[in-house]
């Protein structure tokens, strides 16, 4: 089967998860068509030749305000589809994706070439971006046009129902992590130049959007530090990191905390890592959090959106109401002041992460691809 994957190609978690799946099918026997602006980002570790990459440029011209890329991105859809005769798109994050997709399938439909397409639901195209009266004509009908919807959360499914007409199924099929790549591995070395005094470790990582709430990380971690010695680690970037970086300023704590920036070998680090934190308004799954608790770290986060799916309370770590710094603060506290205590949550956090592997999860992209594929046969000979 050839399936064209559309998504971005950035830290954000819609390109992960996109670019993980597209590794899993390919090593599965698989060929996989990226189709986007940029080579996404966990492609760039090792040859993996069943994928293929096909950039979507986007020329500029001087009347182009906002270079067109939705148009760019049709074109490229329709190019790709007919010269690798794709059998089927696979389109992550729906916006521009789904509509672009139903563009392209037009397009094609006039030359007696046809494909289905599935729409795959991260979550702010759903809970914030999409549902903006701007953009949401579209990406209704886009997500209706679609020949199936997936969502990676019962709570992402229910909020969709809840905001959009939808009028076919959602079926839900929640984020992976791949073991293999994500376990703790000895980095005591590494962990030694971080935290010399034996300090806990804290970790976030984020695109820090506002969304993610990054200064509550800094609140948290000031009272944390009140009560046990600890290090924090700050991983990613995006419009908040200045601020964030001069509130941990401002609060005093700035050689207790290294911001790091975008890195690619997350789990290096979550290997030495004692705590994850994420304390976002929304969060439609937490995949940085399932990848933690997949290296043997608890959770402190929110109860928002899905993350009471993926995060246990008081067995993987615990969550608090959105914004409650103290109540996180506390908890974080209770399970890294006793050795005992915090090997019993990484345990846990590890069994339970292990119930979201990727080989439990492929399999049911898999089925959807093949019923999807047959439907679709099945109702265009009808019309013929
Ligand atoms: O918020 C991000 O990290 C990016 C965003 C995206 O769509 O690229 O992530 C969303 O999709 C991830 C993968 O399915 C989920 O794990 C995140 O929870 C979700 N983010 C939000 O809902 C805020």
């Amino acid at each position: 089967m050839k399936i064209g994957i559309v998504c971005y190609p950035t830290f954000g978690g819609s390109g992960v998860l996109a670019t993980e799946l597209g590794i899993a099918l390919s090593d599965k026997g698989y060929e996989v068509h990226f189709i986007t602006y940029e080579q996404p980002v966990r492609l760039t570790q090792g040859f993996h030749p069943n994928i293929y990459f096909h950039e979507v440029k986007v020329p500029t011209y001087p009347l182009f305000d906002f270079p067109p890329y939705e148009t760019a991105l049709a074109s490229t859809m329709v190019h790709v589809i007919t010269t690798q005769q794709l059998d089927l798109l696979h389109l992550h994050y729906a916006i521009p994706h789904a509509s672009a997709a139903y563009f392209a399938r037009q397009i094609l439909r006039k030359t007696g070439r046809d494909i289905p397409f599935i729409t795959t639901l991260h979550g702010t195209d759903i809970t914030l971006v999409g549902r903006e009266s701007t953009y949401a004509p579209v990406v209704t009908f886009s997500i209706n046009e679609s020949d199936a919807i997936t969502a990676v959360s019962d709570s992402l499914k229910a909020e969709t129902l809840e905001s959009f007409d939808i009028e076919k199924e959602i079926h839900v099929i929640p984020n992976f992590v791949d073991v293999k790549r994500f376990h703790n591995t000895d980095k005591n070395h590494f962990k030694k130049m971080l935290a010399p005094e034996g300090e806990r470790i804290l970790v976030h990582v984020s695109n820090f959007r506002s969304v993610k709430r990054v200064p509550d990380v800094i609140k948290i971690f000031a009272e944390v530090k009140k009560h046990v010695p600890a290090k924090l680690l700050m991983i990613g970037d995006g419009p908040e990191r200045q601020n964030t970086e001069e509130l941990a300023r401002s609060m005093g704590l700035y050689s207790d905390i290294r911001f790091l920036g975008k890195q690619e070998q997350i789990s290096e680090i979550l290997s030495i890592t004692d705590l994850f934190i994420l304390p976002s308004a929304t969060e439609s799954f937490g995949l940085s959090a399932l990848e933690a608790m997949a290296c043997s770290v608890p959770v402190i986060s929110t109860n928002a959106g899905g993350l009471p799916e993926i995060n246990v309370q008081g067995k993987t770590g615990f969550l608090s109401d959105v914004g409650d710094i103290e109540d996180m603060a506390k908890n974080a506290i209770h399970i890294l002041s006793d050795d005992e205590r915090l090997h019993q949550f990484k345990k846990a956090a590890i069994a339970h992460a292990r119930k979201f592997e990727k080989q439990h999860i492929i399999p049911q992209y898999e089925q959807l691809y093949t019923d999807v594929i047959a439907g679709y046969k099945r109702v265009v000979c009808t019309q013929q």
